[in-house]
């Protein structure tokens, strides 16, 4: 089975490529700019290419390995039409992400051998942390999971609120104290909380915003040291959620986050609405932490388990 026979589910994909319009409204224009009255991809063609790629937010690298890819095309098959080039696009993208191997998650769901199972969703603040824990706490208590939410995010009342808000709407328990309170003691109540309730999943809000940058890795570390002291192994993943509408600056936020504290799997959100879409292809390719999710949109429902295939079919179509 080729990689774009696959059956997406039509419902999911038809989210996805409402979302990503933007970046390929934006994408597509410049392209077809780029090849007007071009009947063959050379040299122009790729320098062209390659400005629209870095501007579509795709990252320097990624771009750099991408026209690589279609010049050795080129090379081999001397003579490449314009009009092939979204495919050739598609399939040298496609080629380039299946290089780095990191596992992708194909459906919502989370390891069994782990109960519970202990996730810290980490990142700057306004990226989209509680919107994300809210929308996934819904998919996994649809595949009848019980999921515990923490509110470990105590900086602003604000935030204790709108976690209250996505628990209710959810209909899944959340742990909270008094804002100002300790995270790291609302982590470990919720661990416990979560432990005594049979909880399948544990779901920690954290701050994406403190009184300076060393505070706040201070304040994570604290944190998953003292949810060790109840679940030994805690936590199982560290969720980074990272804003693709904000294009490289989520690239240095991944970065900067994944120097200081450890990270294993990423979020990419608000990809609907943002013509810079295009960065999680550069994000998928550079760091060797897998996208789990994209945010498509601020419902409840617009979330979905990323897979590199269908984004770039999704895109280059
Ligand atoms: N369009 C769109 N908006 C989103 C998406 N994800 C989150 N948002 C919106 O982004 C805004 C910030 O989201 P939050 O979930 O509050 O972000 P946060 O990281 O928890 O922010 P702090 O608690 O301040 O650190 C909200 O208005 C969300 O509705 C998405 O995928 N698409
Ligand atoms: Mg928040």
């Amino acid at each position: 089975m080729g990689l774009f026979e696959k059956i997406f589910s039509s419902e999911k994909k038809q989210t996805l490529d409402k979302g990503l319009e933007k970046s390929k409204t934006n994408f597509f224009s410049k392209l077809s700019k780029a090849v007007a009255g071009k009947s063959k991809v050379d040299d122009d063609v790729l320098d062209d290419l390659e400005e629209i790629l870095i501007t579509s937010d795709v990252g320097v690298k990624t771009t750099i390995k991408i026209i690589e890819r279609i010049e050795n095309r080129v090379a081999k098959e001397k003579y490449l039409g314009t009009d092939e080039l979204n495919q050739i696009l598609r399939e040298e993208i496609a080629g380039l992400l299946s290089e780095t191997n990191v596992g992708e998650a194909t459906d919502f769901d989370i390891p069994k051998d782990k109960k519970p199972y202990v996730l810290m969703v980490v990142g700057v603040n306004g990226v989209g942390k509680t919107t994300t824990i809210g929308k996934l706490a819904y998919q996994l208590k649809n595949k009848g999971l019980n999921v515990v939410l923490g509110a470990a995010d105590t900086f602003r009342a604000a935030a204790i609120d709108q976690l209250q808000v996505w628990a209710d709407r959810v209909d899944v328990p959340i742990v909270k104290q008094e804002m100002g309170s300790d995270p790291a003691s609302v982590a470990f109540d919720t661990l416990q909380s979560g432990v005594n309730q049979n909880a399948d999943v544990i779901i920690i809000d954290t701050a994406g915003r403190l009184h300076n940058k060393i505070n706040l890795m201070n304040e994570l570390t604290k944190v998953k040291r003292v949810m060790q002291k109840v679940i030994g192994d805690a936590p199982h993943d560290v969720l980074l959620v990272l804003d693709g509408s904000t294009g490289q600056n989520a690239f240095e936020q991944a970065k900067q986050f994944t120097a200081a504290t450890e990270v294993t799997s990423l979020a990419v959100t608000k990809l609907d609405g943002t013509a810079k879409g295009g960065v999680v292809i550069g994000i998928s390719d550079q760091f060797k932490i897998p996208v789990k999710y994209i945010g498509v949109g601020e419902g409840i429902e617009d979330l979905q388990v990323f897979n590199k295939y269908e984004f770039v079919d999704s895109f280059f179509k």
